[in-house]
C-alpha cells in the first residue's frame, strides 16, 4: 500500500486490521480502493478520495449521504450503504494536501457490471433502482442539498456547452461539426421534462440521478444486493433516474465504443428492466409522470453525449479520459445509441404500457 493510502486508512474505525489498498471500479468520478482486513472474518471496506472539483461542497454531500443510508436503513436493512466513521467521528477526512476521503463497509459477495448479461439482471435492476426511489419517497425532513447544483438540467447544460464553443480554447469544434448539428437540432425538444415540472404537471422527487446499470451491487445469485454512488441523490424527476439506467442498460456495446456499427438496442433487457422497475413505482407514480419514462430514455443519452461533448471541447477537465479523444468517443457513441432509441421510439412506448398494464 502507498505510505499516503496507509495513512489515510488509519484515520478511519477499521481496528487497524488492514494492510493494504487496491483501484477497484470503473467509475468515471472517485479514486476508489478496496481495502481487505487481515483480519480473518473481519470486513473489507471501501475506500474513496472524493472528486472535490466535481462536489465542490463536500460536508453538504456526506450529509446527504448520512441521510439516506439511515433513512434506507430502516426499509431495507442490510441492503444499504453503511459509512464507516473517522476515529473523530466525522464522515469524511481532509488530508493534509486538501483531499476528502470517505469510507464504506465493502459489499463482499456482490458485484456491479458495466453492460448487463442477462434479463433476470435487468429485472434485479429495474427492482433496485425502483424500490430506492419508492423508499425515498417517505425520506424525513427538508429536500436534500442539489449536490451539483442544476445537474441533469438541460438547459443549463446546453448554456455550459455554448459558452464553451464560442470560444473553443482548443480548436477542436472543426471535428465534431455533426456532433454540433446534432445536439441543436434537438436543442428545443429536450427541455420537455423540465417544462412539464414548471408547469407543475410532474414533481419533483428524490431520485439518484446516477443510475447507471454498474451502480447496482448484484450477487452471485444475480439478486440486487445494493444501490451504490449516492452522491447525487437529491431532488430530480423519476424519468431522469429510469432513462439513464436505460442507456447505459440496453446498449449492445459499450458507453464509449468506438465502432458505432456495434452499437445497438437489446430490447428484452429494456422489457425486464421496466417491468421491475414499474413493479416498484406504479403505486405511487402518477399517470403524467409513467408518460415520461420513455421521454427520459432519450434526454439522458443526449445528456450525457452534450456533457461528454463540452466536456471534449473545453479540455477534459471533468471525466477521468483514458486517451485523448475519449471524450469525443463517448460523445459519438451516445449520440448513435440515441439514434437507435429514436428509431424505436413507439417500441419502447408499448412495452412500457405492457409493463405497466403487468404490474
Ligand atoms: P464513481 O462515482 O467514481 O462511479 P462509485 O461510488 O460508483 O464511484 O464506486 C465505483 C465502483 O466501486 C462501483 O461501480 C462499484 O462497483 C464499487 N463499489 C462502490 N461502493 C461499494 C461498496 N460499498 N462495496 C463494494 N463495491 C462498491
Ligand atoms: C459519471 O460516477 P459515475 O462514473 O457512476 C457521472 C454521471 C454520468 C456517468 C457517465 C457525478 O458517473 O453523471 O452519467 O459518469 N457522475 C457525475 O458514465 O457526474
Ligand atoms: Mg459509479
Amino acid at each position: 500500500m502507498l505510505p499516503h493510502l496507509s495513512a489515510v486508512v488509519g484515520q478511519f474505525r477499521t481496528g487497524g486490521t488492514c494492510l493494504a489498498a487496491v483501484p477497484h471500479g470503473t467509475g468515471h468520478i472517485h479514486d476508489t480502493f478496496r481495502v481487505p482486513n487481515a483480519r480473518p472474518g473481519g470486513p473489507d471496506y471501501l475506500l474513496q478520495r472524493i472528486n472535490h472539483r466535481v462536489f465542490a461542497r463536500v460536508p453538504e454531500l456526506m450529509d446527504n449521504i448520512r441521510r439516506v443510508t439511515e433513512h434506507l436503513r430502516h426499509h431495507a436493512g442490510r441492503l444499504t450503504l453503511t459509512l464507516v466513521p473517522t476515529r473523530e467521528g466525522k464522515n469524511y477526512y481532509q488530508d493534509d494536501g486538501g483531499s476528502y476521503w470517505r469510507m464504506y463497509l465493502f459489499i463482499a459477495g456482490a458485484r456491479s457490471y458495466d453492460l448487463a448479461q442477462t434479463t433476470g439482471q435487468a429485472y434485479q435492476g429495474g427492482r433496485a433502482f425502483g424500490q430506492f426511489g419508492a423508499w425515498l419517497a417517505d425520506l424525513p425532513g427538508a429536500p436534500l442539498v442539489e449536490t451539483i447544483p442544476d445537474f441533469h438540467n438541460v438547459e443549463t447544460r446546453l448554456g455550459a456547452f455554448r459558452e464553451v464553443l464560442k470560444t473553443d480554447p482548443l480548436g477542436r469544434a472543426g471535428e465534431v461539426a455533426r456532433e454540433i448539428d446534432f445536439v441543436e437540432a434537438r436543442a428545443a425538444e429536450m427541455p420537455t421534462l423540465l417544462r412539464l415540472g414548471r408547469a407543475g404537471t410532474i414533481p419533483l422527487r428524490t431520485t439518484h440521478n446516477d443510475t447507471k446499470f454498474n451502480n447496482v451491487l448484484l450477487d452471485a445469485e444475480g439478486q440486487a444486493r445494493c444501490v451504490v454512488d449516492l452522491d447525487t441523490v437529491m431532488p430530480g424527476y423519476v424519468g431522469y433516474d429510469f432513462g439513464d439506467s436505460i442507456r447505459t442498460l440496453v446498449n449492445t456495446a459499450a458507453e464509449d465504443e468506438a465502432d458505432l456499427g456495434k452499437i445497438g438496442l437489446h430490447l428484452p433487457f429494456f422489457e425486464a428492466y421496466a417491468r421491475g422497475f414499474l413493479e416498484e413505482t406504479a403505486h405511487f407514480l402518477t399517470p403524467a409522470e409513467r408518460n415520461t419514462l420513455a421521454f427520459g430514455c432519450r434526454l439522458l443519452p443526449f445528456l450525457m453525449g452534450l456533457r461528454f461533448l463540452t466536456d471534449h471541447l473545453g479540455g477534459d477537465l471533468y471525466y477521468k479520459i483514458h486517451f485523448e479523444g475519449h471524450n469525443r468517443q463517448r460523445a459519438r457513441a451516445q449520440f448513435r445509441l440515441l439514434e437507435c432509441l429514436e428509431a424505436q421510439y413507439s417500441t419502447l412506448q408499448i412495452l412500457l404500457d405492457q409493463a405497466a398494464g403487468k404490474s
